[in-house]
């Protein structure tokens, strides 16, 4: 199938899907052993892309055996031999990064205006990031002689596709581990391009194994016992069932789960900015994002000056088509998510938060859900409560920092947090108190390679990225 996108024709690429894909286990393409396979439908059309290989426990246990095999070779590689196929890997991503960019945004329903300007070079300057890493463990400051852990497993969910493999398996190569990797279940298909530039980058068989299938094949890869790593990102409800399952094994864990994060404004904030802060932080990839600033909480005292302007600027949000450039919010990844948030949303209304969305036009077919506003929220509601995961915002106010703070904690869970004010002092202090892995000031949604990325509480525990996300891959 080719795909043609962009309505002006500088932007044009194309993308060649094929009709069916199998599985990638020790360097090949191959269909499930049982022979099952699903589709995988395009969000924004409902149209089946193609068809995918649902592994099964035997090939998991095939992938996992290829992993262990060619565990040896690789862990014995000198660092610096490492990083060429990081870098090659790396290199490639930015060379094929067009095309990549309108798979995931076919396959996940996300702007291409997103997938090529931040999913795509964030993958990238992960590959080259920890390529950088590999000859020089032994100065990472964990002593001399780390070692790698052996076959890692790893499950990702289908909010940043390939972004959320890069993050799992350029650290894990780096280090020295084999992986067996499975990607979500509606977006498979940017796992399975992975898997062709591996090969194209001449990494060797069994390195990088790919199983496409659902929740069954994810349970079947994190209990498999010759797995010595398991790395995951997704749910909170299957972060908790994973740690179970591993509970009293000689397996490591690490769990980037849920989020219900606070962007806090106090008043002598920089309006305009912090509007397109909060814009950011809540629509940016529909809303389906764990570090998403899903609550905001305003100073009571800027509350309708603020609320204005928000307003104003969601009245200029354009949803629609991800492959059109001009679009801001595209699909809801799929007819599961869209009941989820409609049903929290509805929820919100009925326990008599406001609900307000600027009128927008929806597509005919395809999953869709406006830019939606609650005020009148109280920390009781649902909606501040629950990890929404769509372009949802709950407004809160406080009156003083300490209010702030109290309200921002009030969660279980801890993975990020915002802050909005000219006060460095009142920065490093709301920064101190606030139990969130990940605090930004006077910006939202910013990632670097460089930085470790992990939560508080609720939303697991490890850190992904920067010098700290070696610890997970390694024996220090
Ligand atoms: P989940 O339903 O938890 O799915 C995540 C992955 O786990 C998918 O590949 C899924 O397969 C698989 N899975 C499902 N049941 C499993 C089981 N029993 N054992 C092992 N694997 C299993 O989450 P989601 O709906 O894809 O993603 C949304 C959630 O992820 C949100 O809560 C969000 O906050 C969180 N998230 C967190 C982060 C970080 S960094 N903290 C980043 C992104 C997303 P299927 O696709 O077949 O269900």
């Amino acid at each position: 199938m080719t795909f043609d996108y962009a309505p002006a024709p500088e932007s044009r690429a194309v993308v060649d899907i094929a009709p069916s894909y199998g599985l990638f286990i020790d360097g090949e393409f191959a269909p499930a052993s049982d022979g099952k396979a699903f589709k995988t439908v395009s969000p924004s059309s409902e149209e089946a892309l193609s068809e995918v290989a649902q592994a099964s426990a035997e090939d998991v246990d095939r992938a996992v055996r290829a992993a262990r095999k060619a565990f040896e070779k690789w862990s014995a590689l000198p660092g610096a031999e490492r990083a060429k196929y990081l870098f090659r890997i790396a290199r490639i991503i930015q060379e094929r990064s067009r095309e990549l960019a309108v798979l995931e945004s076919l396959d996940n329903g996300k702007p291409i205006r997103e997938s090529r300007d931040a999913d795509l070079p964030l993958v990238a300057a992960h590959f080259f990031y920890y390529a950088g890493w590999a000859d020089k463990l032994d100065h990472a400051g964990y002593g001399p002689n780390p070692r790698p852990l052996g076959v890692a497993g790893q499950v990702i969910p289908w909010n940043f596709p390939l972004l959320m493999l890069a993050w799992k398996i350029a650290p894990a190569l780096a280090t020295g581990n084999t992986v067996v990797l499975k990607p979500a279940e509606t977006t498979p298909l940017s796992a399975l391009f992975f898997a062709d530039i591996c090969r194209q980058a001449g990494l060797p068989k069994g390195v990088v194994n790919i199983l496409t299938g659902d929740g069954s094949t994810g349970a079947a890869l994190v209990g498999h016992p010759d797995v010595d790593k398991v790395a995951f990102t997704g749910s909170t409800e299957v972060g908790k069932a994973i740690a179970r399952t591993v509970a009293g094994t000689d397996k490591r864990v690490t769990l980037e789960l849920g989020g219900k994060a606070a962007n806090i404004v106090f008043d002598d904030a920089p309006i305009d900015q912090a509007v397109e802060g909060i814009v950011n932080g809540i629509f940016f990839n529909q809303g389906h994002v764990c570090c998403a600033g899903s609550r905001l909480l305003v100073q009571e005292s800027v509350q309708d000056e603020l609320l204005e302007a928000l307003k104003r600027r969601m009245r200029t949000l354009r949803v629609g088509d991800p492959l059109d450039k001009n679009t801001d919010i595209g699909a809801i990844n799929s007819a599961e998510q869209l009941a989820r948030i409609t049903a929290l949303a509805d929820a919100g209304e009925a326990e008599g938060a406001e609900r307000w969305a600027p009128d927008c036009e929806l597509p005919g077919s395809g999953y869709w859900f406006a830019p939606t506003l609650f005020t009148g929220v109280t920390q009781a509601h649902r909606i501040a409560r629950e990890e929404i995961f769509g372009p949802v915002l709950s407004v809160l106010t406080f009156r003083t920092p300490a209010e702030a703070v109290e309200k921002a904690n009030n969660t279980p869970y801890g993975l990020s947090a915002g802050i909005w004010t000219e006060k460095g002092s009142r920065m490093l202090w709301m920064a101190s108190k606030l139990r969130a892995g990940v605090i930004w000031s006077n910006t939202f949604n910013k990632f670097d390679p460089a930085s470790p990325f992990g939560g508080y509480k609720e939303s697991g525990f490890g850190r992904e990225g920067g010098r700290h996300g070696l610890e997970a891959y390694l024996n220090v």
